[in-house]
């Protein structure tokens, strides 16, 4: 069933608004035409609108504002990441899914999307706001042969990914403040979280979750966060599509993705610092070993951030919390 879904989506997907027949489908999707009518019945069910003109054929002339698998696929652009897609409407969190996912063999570039999180979570088990339909709270897994100590770099490569993306679809220009918080005008829009499946020399999987705001208005958001949180939709005035974003991020990850994996972090690294909102200022980092004042230098060539104290020492942070 699911895969007669997959290429009738990827049909539609590639005919450019153009008609296709029934006998067309039945044939690309392998199935009879009666089974094409019945997926096309599903798909109107799900809020697509599809116009059916005798001797022609359908066509998809509007969609829902939604990101369910069928929604997120049709005009997906890429080779692996989002080629399987687990959308919920609600569940405690993205991330707890994608886990057991990859505990018991799923794919790499795998995703697993809901429409709202009645427990998303943050770094340090701190709550993450995931209110019900206007958000994208997502959780992508990756499969790198690579050891776990290269697991903090993609968090810096999902934040250029999402930097680019939010730029291409909305013409906004968000910054990134290390390690994993997209601002725009100093206000969080997007968070990163990075988490691990490994052995001591190799990773089995990366969880990256991605939590965005995009379409909220500043009404949705809890007080204790609304002086700190914005969204995309308050910071460009329009409402934004979601599957779009969703489908840009993949896009733009896969090829940052394959980039590293190629020619190792310092392409990124050069983006991030295009992007990163700290570098050359002061600033503040609160580890768990205590608080470093002084000037953001940069990131390693492993994705470390460099700060310079009063002193003139140079401290190398690997997981904080930084107040610029
Ligand atoms: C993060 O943690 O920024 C990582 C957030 C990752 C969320 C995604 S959503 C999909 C996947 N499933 C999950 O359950 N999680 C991931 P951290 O740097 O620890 O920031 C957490 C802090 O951000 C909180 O303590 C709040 O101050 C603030 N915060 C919470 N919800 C927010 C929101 N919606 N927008 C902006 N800030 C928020």
């Amino acid at each position: 069933m699911q895969s007669i879904r997959k290429k009738l989506i990827q049909a539609f997907s590639e005919s450019n608004g153009e008609f296709l027949s029934g006998q067309a489908l039945a044939e690309i999707a392998g199935c009879s035409r009666t089974a094409i009518w019945k997926h096309i019945e599903e798909l109107r069910k799900e809020g697509f609108k599809l116009e059916a003109v005798r001797k022609k054929g359908y066509r998809i002339i509007d969609t829902p504002d939604s990101v369910t698998e069928n929604k997120i696929r049709l005009g997906l652009n890429t080779k692996t990441l989002g080629q399987v897609i687990h959308y919920e409407e609600s569940v405690p969190s993205t991330q707890k899914i994608a886990h057991d996912l990859a505990g018991s063999g799923a794919v790499e570039g795998t995703l697993v999307i809901a429409d709202e999180q009645t427990a998303g979570r943050g770094r340090l088990m701190r709550e993450w706001h995931s209110s019900s339909g206007n958000g994208i709270w997502m959780s992508l897994i990756m499969k790198p042969h690579l050891p776990p100590q290269k697991a903090p770099q993609f968090t810096l490569i999902t934040a250029v990914a999402v930097v680019q993306a939010i730029e291409d679809v909305t013409g906004l220009q968000p910054q990134i403040k290390w390690p994993n918080d997209i601002l725009i005008d100093g206000k969080k829009v997007t968070g990163i979280l990075t988490e691990l499946q490994a052995e001591s020399d190799k990773i089995n999987s990366i969880i990256i979750g991605i939590g965005m705001n995009v379409n909220h208005s500043i009404d949705h958001f809890p007080d204790e966060i609304r002086q700190i949180a914005t969204s995309l939709s308050i910071e460009k005035g329009t409402r934004i599509s979601r599957s779009k974003l969703v489908q840009t991020v993949l896009e733009k990850m896969e090829s940052l993705y394959s980039l590293y994996m190629k020619e190792g972090f310092i392409p990124i690294k050069l983006l991030w610092e295009s992007y990163a909102v700290s570098i050359g200022k002061r600033i503040r980092a609160r580890t768990i070993n205590g608080t470093i004042e002084g000037t953001a230098l940069g990131i390693t060539e492993e994705g470390v951030l460099k700060i310079e104290d009063g002193e003139g020492t140079i401290h190398r942070i690997y997981s904080a919390d930084i107040e610029v």
